[in-house]
């Protein structure tokens, strides 16, 4: 195979395509070649599939910008920065230049990207399935302290997906529409090239977008695939979700098939050829979906129905119960009526297995849930981490893991190390690199070979300096980005994911408020703080907003004030993207997991924190507790109630916030404190007196049990940093060595071998 992997040939390439000198090119110029001499690069390293192949549907693929991790995975990185180099120019100007693809809100979608990756460096087939969205998720900007929506152009120039000329006929409420197939190349690090296939209408008009991200959403043919998940707030949004979401599979199954019988499949023995797997509820009318083109095909029914259960499989993502999917019969009754009666013979076929109602697909109020059809009709339900797998076999799921225990298997989460160290944290991977060797980068439990180092004081130095630039380059970020001054030599402490009640930024924010008070009082921390946010409230969530304008507006009331500013800072960047987010991590000493106990399924950031040396500060939830256990007690910061404590004070229904409020004369300082005259001064009223009363009256995440435990244990982690910054660093090196289980390398390697099998 012929590789362009010097510098020479990539000079001459870029010249060529650019049509002048390199000095003589704009980034964009630069950019649009370099794509091109990748996408070409990458091509080449598509392989045909033998035996099973996977189809990861996913509504969202959260894939960050591509150049520089496409050039690192192809193994040209060193060589184009040598080149622009050479030629007065810089890598990370470049990468300003690209927009970045806005398919996703959070960790699921960021997951998928992180598998896909995974997928084509262990050189297994595995394609993407999801939606072409033009505006994606929304573009955050502040305004008064107030979070407001616009549309995230990213779609303009030159992108990564290429138009086909396949397309595929999806009947959506009785009509026909035209959905067309988009393939953007995914190559693995030093492996194959898959293939993320996205699916969109030619109709689409941008021009239906009015103030904001406000549109005219009942006219399918121009807005379907505008926005990632339009506001559900009313009825016109929530059929609009359904529209999209069978759209994605419905034109996904019709390319399945199509792929598999082009392969050789008689589609009896579909599962030889295919795997799919299901990400979350938003794709799991594909189980219908592929029953009923089978069926089409000539297969019975049964008969289609055992196959659809032997190639698909489920993955759930959390066990909040107003996230699990249900729609109201009659909304799938408009929207795929050719569906319904499948629903409803599958539904039939449950109650023949089963006198348990509460597993029923279509319940008593003719609700449909599509949690309950994944389980029943997929061969797998996975959790994401171990804690939220136990909590689904034995509290949420139950009913269900009783009926098939063979089903249920946990898949801990991963993140991939390509992104989250190779191409966000260079200078840390030319240290590891230096003292273990270049292996970890395909192989990441090779990391725990920097155990040997954890006493060594020249590492150590080298560490700290790390970190130092890390946070350094952040600073310089920001003020070039976000106009914002951060002082280094602080202590970073960052939460940095969407903004839910149950991750508790409030949590956050009260310490930060209870701090205020200390230094009033005299007592100053140990080390200036400085704390950063990144967060987007969904447009319709009101608390969720209400409480990123009490962290900016606080922000503006401690730089307003001198005694305060010189020992705290909020930050709270605008924007928060995979982007930001890649520049946030590496710089962060604590990172702040502090969702309530049982609520957060997995998390990811928690990963990519501890693999760029920040120590965790956490609730032993989610992937938490995998990391407590791998890197001992001494080396993470854990407070809280557990998830025991949490699921009993829920089933007995016996927490009062009002209680807690009136008899800690902490909490009630710190609370009373949203709606004083300095929070007035820069804030809104109504939003301040909207969270105070939440807080005192409702607290549904329990907040306010885990203030005090949260408080102790982020001084501590503040003294510590304090008082002994080479134990501290020592103890970062102990959670970069055990983070090589939080590979999603691994988490693929599982999924394979125990859900997929699939062929080389
Ligand atoms: C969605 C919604 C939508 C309606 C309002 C409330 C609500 C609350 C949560 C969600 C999350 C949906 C699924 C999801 O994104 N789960 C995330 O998946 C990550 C990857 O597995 C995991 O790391 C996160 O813990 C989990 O929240």
């Amino acid at each position: 195979m012929m590789k362009m992997k010097n510098v020479k040939e990539i000079e001459a390439a870029l010249t060529k395509a650019c049509k002048k000198e390199m000095e003589q090119c704009s980034y964009e110029e630069l950019y649009t070649a370099l794509l091109h001499i990748v996408e070409e690069e990458s091509e080449k390293k598509a392989e045909p599939v033998k035996g099973r192949k996977l189809y990861y549907i996913s509504a969202e693929f959260l894939i960050g910008k591509l150049l520089s991790n496409n050039l690192i995975n192809l193994g040209m990185y060193d060589d184009v920065k040598a080149c622009l180099e050479a030629h007065g120019k810089s890598m990370s100007d470049l990468e300003e230049v690209e927009p970045e693809p806005s398919l996703g809100n959070g960790g699921l979608g960021r997951l998928a990207a992180c598998f896909l990756d995974s997928l084509a460096t262990l050189n297994l087939p595995g394609d993407g399935i999801g939606l072409r969205y033009h505006c994606g998720l929304f573009h955050q900007n502040f305004n008064n302290q107030l979070q407001n929506e616009t549309p995230d152009f990213w779609l303009g120039g030159d992108d990564w997906a290429r138009k086909t000329e396949k397309t595929y006929t999806v009947s959506l409420a009785g009509k026909d529409y035209t959905a067309r197939l988009y393939q953007l190349a995914v190559t693995g690090y030093e492996g194959r090239t898959n293939f993320l296939n996205l699916f969109d209408l030619d109709t689409i008009d941008p021009s239906v977008i009015g103030e904001g991200i406000s549109f005219d959403k009942t006219d399918i043919e121009k807005n379907l695939t505008l926005f990632l998940y339009p506001d559900d707030s009313d009825d016109a949004g929530r059929l609009l979700r359904i529209y999209q979401q069978y759209l994605m599979v419905s034109a996904g199954a019709q390319m399945i098939l199509e792929e598999c019988m082009e392969r050789g499949s008689n589609l009896h023995d579909l599962d030889q050829y295919a795997a799919i797997q299901i990400n979350d509820t938003h794709p799991s009318m594909v189980i219908p979906e592929l029953i009923r083109l089978l069926c089409e095909k000539g297969i019975d029914f049964d008969e289609a129905t055992e196959i659809v259960t032997k190639v698909c499989a489920y993955t759930n993502h959390t066990i909040l119960a107003e996230a699990l999917e249900k729609w109201p019969k009659h909304y799938l009754d408009t929207v795929v009526p050719q569906l319904m009666p499948i629903i409803e013979k599958l539904d039939a076929i449950v109650r023949t297995r089963t006198e348990d109602t509460s597993t029923a697909i279509i319940d008593g109020y003719q609700t449909v849930h599509m949690a309950h059809m994944d389980i029943h009709f997929t061969h797998s339900t996975n959790g994401v981490a171990a804690l939220h797998t136990e909590i689904l076999k034995n509290s949420e799921l139950n009913n269900f893991y009783r009926l098939y225990p063979e089903k249920f298997n946990n898949k801990t989460n991963g993140i991939t190390f390509r992104r989250w160290l190779l191409k966000c944290n260079p200078e840390l991977t030319d240290l590891i690199e230096s003292l273990i060797g270049p292996g970890f980068k395909k192989d990441a439990s090779e990391l725990e070979k920097l155990m040997d180092f954890v006493n060594d004081e020249k590492v150590l130095a080298k560490l700290e300096d790390i970190k130092y630039d890390n946070k350094a380059a952040l600073a310089g970020w920001l003020a070039h980005t976000r106009n914002v001054t951060v002082n280094p030599e602080s202590m970073f402490m960052i939460q940095s994911k969407r903004l839910h009640e149950y991750k508790r930024q409030q949590l956050n924010l009260l310490y930060l408020i209870h701090q205020y008070f200390e230094i009033k009082a005299g007592h100053m921390p140990e080390k200036p703080i400085t704390a950063i946010f990144g967060a987007k409230a969904a447009p319709a969530y009101t608390i969720a907003k209400d409480i990123i304008h009490a962290l900016l507006t606080l922000s503006r009331v401690f730089a307003d004030d001198k005694e305060v500013s010189r020992w705290m800072q909020i930050v709270f960047i605008e924007n928060y993207n995979v982007t930001a987010a890649e520049k946030m991590i590496p710089a962060c000493d604590l990172s702040e997991q502090i969702s309530l106990a049982s609520k957060e399924a997995s998390g990811t950031g928690n990963m990519k924190f501890m693999l760029n040396g920040a120590l965790t500060l956490g609730a032993m939830d989610g992937a938490n507790v995998e990391i407590a256990e791998a890197v001992g007690n001494n080396n993470i910061y854990i407070f809280g109630q557990s998830s025991d404590q949490v699921i009993r004070r829920y089933r007995n229904g016996d927490y009062c916030a009002r209680e807690w409020y009136e008899i800690d004369p902490n909490i009630r300082r710190a609370i009373d404190f949203l709606t004083s005259e300095e929070m007035l001064a820069h804030g809104k009223q109504e939003n301040l007196e909207r969270l105070k009363n939440e807080l005192i009256w409702k607290d549904w995440f329990q907040t306010l049990p885990d203030f005090n435990a949260y408080i102790v244990r982020k001084n501590q982690a503040v003294a510590d940093y304090a008082r002994n910054p080479k134990d501290w660093t020592r103890r970062t090196l102990i959670n970069i060595s055990k983070a090589g289980f939080f590979s999603s390398d691994r988490t693929i390697a599982e999924y394979n071998d125990d859900i997929w099998h699939l062929g080389k």
